[in-house]
């Protein structure tokens, strides 16, 4: 462990100097804000010093380099996990408080980046932390946006979306970068000139933005190794204001360009409801793309010169989704244009250094623009990508009966439209879906045709999580029993969490389980009444589904369930309910009504269900707003049952599965996704899984036969009362019935198959919930969860990248 801080009195004296002198107060006088600040720059220091000791062990040693391009990064706060990293937390924890401050008090003052969505965000964020901690050289490349995505408020029951304005006291773990800045164009005309005989094209008349790199560290847990995160800012190029029309007093017009230049990095847009089709999310793509490009080339050619072919030897660039997939076409355009290479050989270069990665099979998520917008705003770019499209097609095998099928399949452009995925699949040497079940929907399915062509390009990683994020900064009660038991390896190399094993049969120790559970649980249930104003019972079960907010997620089967399970207790005050709080929280994309609508009827139902005297004893409803990762942390060690119902089929890995499962809650769940794996590892006697297998989601669909109105027909008493409740004004107190959920319902057939699973899932819930009174043997399977959970580290993830794609 290479500790920043040698003992508390060296911290102590460097912080108080750090206090002072950034504040310019005596120390007596500085508030806990001035201290937070003091104390990050002080830590962010000693990592940019581990950072410059990287950067040479990497240039010295010739290492190759990787550049994980996302559009989001969800890092959470950063402070205690780098202490923790840094393995100075106690020492620092200790040093505060006989200074007269509390460590805690001061982490509640770092912003928490709302710089993605949910779990492809997330897993990012993860990535970074692995690669560190593997010792790989690897950088986030991805966008600084200013807002963030938005901050969810619940008003009358409903999502209502207001500005996250994180950035408003500065972010101090961020370095501008304005010596790094590169200039982006759009728009402007093509100009190709003739030069020794070939074709050499520029774009003339665009219209340029500055981006502004920002970096942020990455501390890998052992303190050894310190990357960077590097988030891009548009800003307008400096000539750009209007001195002449400031002076005539008309601030607007001299401030127009500003404005329109930063509206590119102002907000993220939710990309889970279907095509915005709006063009700043293409500015946003191309910028961060061309500036990230622009400084991978910049950092190899000062190590390695142009000697180009030595590309892929030296650099990956990873594609977080469809996203980025301007990498491809723009490192042809830089190498072509502007290196001169032939095209042949920029692309062997290309395509070995790019790889992708999927995380979804909707379609409606599988980018696509319009090709009229897109050569408007990119003319090169989109010329290169013609190209590429062209030479694709001139090149395709017509040998095999179907070609024309297959070619249209694989097809770039298409019906007037510029196809992300696929796009993105040319340009990579690797695919890769992100769990077992998903890669093989991929190969079988959703890419099946690029699949039959190019089967060495796909391969799978099932996602992992951080357990030094989840499991030691999340849940410390936890870790420290743990530790106590096992040592810390475990927080090097996740497998150690098997050594658990060994305590389940231990009564004393199970006790001890229990407990960090029930401290978990207080600990939440005084946030939620901070938060909510509502009292939680620390005694009640803690049934936990926390993610974005989606149709094939299923939120609304678990609210249905609590609805069914309300319905029953009332008829029948003898039906016999394990008490329990019934957790939701996410956000939903803000166009996506039926989301938000699944989001008022979870708020109604709780409206009605926690001010039911005759039920209170054994249910409450909880929806805790504004999901982040700083809540998050608070809501997975407290969870004793993991919510993972997704349409089998739908969801492509999840994240907040593993998550749970580390923090020792069951799953109850489908048979999707990472689910899969779970079940493979810890046992199905150990989970609760219920049901229509992803081949019976197929067959039923398939097969025409599933009807919405048939099953409400079948069961009056419960399903078929629980669909009228969405109408018949139960729980139209707070903000109205909610006719477009039963319209979704019944007149849309029950897509996602929410009351085909209805009956199989309340029974899976009930029998789960029966054995929680038996606590030993609970506790016993969350400790089993646990010690079988050390496989979802994104460390082993990482490495698996490392070694099957990045060869880095
Ligand atoms: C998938 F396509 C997308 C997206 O736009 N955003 C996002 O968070 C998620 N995802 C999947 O839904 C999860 O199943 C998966 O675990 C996660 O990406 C990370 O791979």
């Amino acid at each position: 462990m290479n500790r920043i801080f040698e003992s508390k009195e060296e911290f102590k004296e460097l912080y108080l100097s750090s206090v002072t002198s950034l504040s310019g107060k005596p120390f007596e006088m500085t508030s806990d804000f001035d201290r937070f600040q003091a104390l990050v720059k002080l830590v962010a220091s000693k990592a940019r010093s581990v950072q410059t000791e990287t950067e040479k062990r990497v240039h010295d040693t010739g290492q190759k380099r990787v550049y994980y391009f996302s559009i989001e990064f969800l890092i959470g706060r950063l402070l205690d996990n780098y202490l923790i990293n840094f393995g100075v937390r106690d020492l620092v924890a200790e040093a505060l408080k006989e200074m007269g401050s509390n460590l805690e008090t001061l982490e509640e003052y770092e912003p928490d980046p709302a710089l993605g969505n949910g779990g492809l965000g997330r897993l990012a964020a993860c990535f970074l932390d692995s690669m560190a901690h593997e010792g790989i050289a690897g950088y986030g490349n991805g966008m600084r946006y200013r807002y963030g995505l938005f901050k969810q408020e619940i008003v009358n029951g409903a999502q209502h979306e207001t500005t996250d304005d994180w950035l408003v006291h500065g972010y101090p773990w961020e370095v501008r970068r304005q010596d790094k800045a590169v200039r982006i164009g759009f728009g402007g005309h093509v100009v190709g000139t003739e030069e020794n005989g070939r074709m050499r094209y520029h774009t003339e008349g665009t219209d340029d933005v500055l981006a502004v790199p920002y970096d942020i560290p990455v501390v890998g847990y052992g303190g050894n190794t310190v990357n960077k995160l590097r988030v891009w800012s548009a800003e307008p190029v400096e000539e750009e204001f209007d001195l002449d029309a400031f002076n005539a007093g008309d601030y607007a017009k001299a401030q127009a360009h500003r404005a329109e230049a930063e509206a590119i990095s102002a907000i993220l847009y939710p990309n889970d409801a279907g095509e915005h089709g709006r063009l700043l999310r293409l500015k946003q793509e191309y910028l961060f793309v061309a500036a990230g490009i622009n400084s991978v080339l910049d950092t190899f050619r000062k190590e390695h010169g142009s000697d180009w072919k030595l590309l892929p030897q030296y650099v990956a660039i990873h594609t977080n989704d469809t996203h980025p997939a301007m990498c491809g076409p723009e490192l042809m355009r830089v190498l072509v244009d502007e290196e001169n290479l032939e095209w042949d050989e920029a692309w062997d270069i290309t395509t070995k250094t790019i790889s992708y990665t999927n995380h979804t099979i909707l379609p409606e998520a599988l980018e696509k623009w319009p090709i009229s917008t897109f050569s408007k705003l990119l003319p090169r770019v989109y010329q290169i990508i013609d190209e590429i499209s062209r030479r694709y097609n001139a090149a395709f095998d017509r040998s095999q009966d179907g070609w024309q099928d297959r070619l249209r399949q694989t097809a770039i452009l298409w019906d007037g439209e510029v196809r992300m995925a696929n796009l993105s699949v040319i340009c990579s040497h690797s695919v890769n879906g992100v769990a077992k079940l998903h890669t093989d929907i991929l190969e079988r399915e959703t890419l099946k045709d690029f699949y039959a062509l190019t089967p060495q390009k796909f391969n799978n990683k099932t996602n992992g999580i951080s357990p030094r994020r989840f499991l030691a900064e999340a849940n410390p009660s936890y870790a420290k029993l743990i530790t106590e038991a096992i040592g810390t390896g475990w927080l090097d190399d996740a497998a150690e969490l098997s050594k658990l094993e060994a305590f389940e049969g231990d009564p004393a120790f199970l006790e001890r389980v229990g407990a960090s559970k029930h401290e978990n649980k207080v600990r939440l249930a005084n946030y939620v009444r901070r938060e909510c104003g509502l009292a939680i019972d620390p005694n009640s079960i803690f049934d936990v589904q926390v993610k974005r907010f989606h149709a094939y997620k299923r939120q609304l089967l678990n609210i249905f369930k609590v609805m069914d399970i309300y319905n029953r207790r009332i008829a029948d005050p003898n039906f016999r309910v394990a008490p329990t709080t019934f957790i939701f929280s996410g956000k939903a994309a803000s166009s996506y009504t039926f989301a938000k609508e699944t989001i008022r009827l979870i708020n109604s139902v709780a409206n009605v269900v926690n001010n039911d005297p005759r039920v209170n004893e054994v249910m409450k409803v909880c929806f805790i707003p504004n999901f982040r990762v700083s809540n998050a942390q608070l809501i997975y060690p407290a969870a004793e049952i993991s919510e993972q119902i997704s349409t089998a089929g739908m969801e492509a890995s999840g994240t907040s599965n593993m998550k749970l499962m580390m923090n020792g809650a069951i799953t109850l769940g489908t048979m999707d996704g990472a689910n899969i794996e779970i079940v493979n590892l810890a046992g199905a006697e150990n989970e609760k899984i219920f049901g229509l297998t992803a081949p019976e989601v197929d067959e039923l669909r398939a097969s025409g036969m599933h009807f919405a109105w048939d099953m409400y027909n079948a069961d009056p008493d419960r399903l078929g009362r629980v669909i009228d409740e969405l109408t018949d004004d139960t729980f139209a107190a707070l903000s109205g019935n909610f006719e477009s959920i039963y319209n979704e319902l019944m007149n849309g057939n029950d897509h996602d198959l929410v009351m085909k699973d209805f009956a199989s899932y309340v029974q899976a819930w009930e029998e789960l919930t029966q054995g929680y009174s038996d606590r030993m043997d609970w506790n016993r399977r969350a400790l089993h969860n646990t010690a079988c959970s050390g496989w979802f580290s994104s460390d082993r993830t990482i490495r698996e990248y490392r070694d099957e794609i990045w060869g880095a």
